[in-house]
This record gives C-alpha cells, structure tokens and sequence, in this order.
C-alpha cells in the first residue's frame, strides 16, 4: 500500500516536471533554430526548479527518482528487465547501456552505480564544467558556430 502511493506520487512530480520545463526550453529551442539529437524528443524533464539550468544536482534526483520507481519490492538494484523500461523516462537515456551502468558487471545495477552517472546530457553541453547547463550553453552548442562567412569563392575581380 505505501508502495503504491510512492508511486503514485513520484508519477505525479515527474508530470508536474515535464510541463514545467517544457516551458523554459522551447524558448531556447525556437531561438536557436537548429536542434540536436539528444533535444530532439523535447527538453530535459528533470530541471526540477524549473529555471531553465539543469544541474548535476537536479540530475542525481532525477536519477534517484527514476531509480526508487524502477526498483520494483526494493531490492536496492536495478535488473536488465527494469532498467530498460527506466529508459524511456528520458531521451538522453534512451541510448544508456545496461553494461556502461553496471561498473562491476554483477549483472544489477545498483542505486550508486545508477545515481552517481553523470548526464550525457550535461557532459555535453556544460561547456565551462561548472556542473550547470544554462540557457546559454544550449543555445551556444546548438547555433552554427560562425565559420567567417559564406564559404564562397573569392571573385576574381580582373576576369
Ligand atoms: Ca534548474
Ligand atoms: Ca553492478
């Protein structure tokens, strides 16, 4: 029975979540014009406060989040089986694999070795490594970098 009100409310913050930074990123998304992969199935879901930085922090909650709901009868480890269906909770774990999880290969993976990953997604776009991806990192990583113009042929002006 606690369980299940656990559970209930864990599905309800992760809704609650994924509205709220919706928000903050389609504006950086419509700014940039130009996406990339691991923003392709909409923004990070577990910018917890909703300001639009997501950060190492709000990650290992997320994280924690998703491990205490896919733990099924706590066991304190994640199975193969379990560990897939967590997978599609977000995009940027959507390509995760089970043997890059489970450091010592006992075929589980523990709630340390599932928190304590870090973020492709921030691993990626934390350009200045201060544990916090801003608004401006995403939009840097996702516009052209400018290359010094149009790459066109210089005219020859005497022909
Ligand atoms: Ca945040
Ligand atoms: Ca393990």
């Amino acid at each position: 029975m606690r369980d299940g009100i656990l559970a209930l409310r864990i599905g309800a913050t992760l809704a609650v979540l994924v509205v709220g930074s919706a928000l903050g990123l389609s504006v950086v998304m419509a700014q940039s014009g130009r996406s990339d992969p691991l923003l392709n199935a909409g923004p990070p879901v577990w910018d917890a406060n909703h300001d639009g930085i997501f950060t190492c922090d709000e990650w290992k909650k997320f994280m924690e989040q998703l491990f205490v709901s896919g733990d099924k009868g706590r066991k304190g480890f994640l199975t193969r089986q379990e560990f897939d269906s967590i997978k599609k909770a977000d995009p940027s774990l959507a390509d995760a694999d089970f043997g890059y999880f489970d450091e010592n290969q006992d075929g589980k993976v523990s709630r340390k070795e599932f928190v304590e990953k870090p973020s492709v997604f921030i691993l990626r776009f934390d350009k200045n490594g201060d544990c916090r991806v801003t608004p401006e990192e995403l939009k840097a990583a996702t516009t052209p970098q400018p290359t010094g113009g149009p790459q066109e042929r210089p005219r020859d002006r005497f022909h």
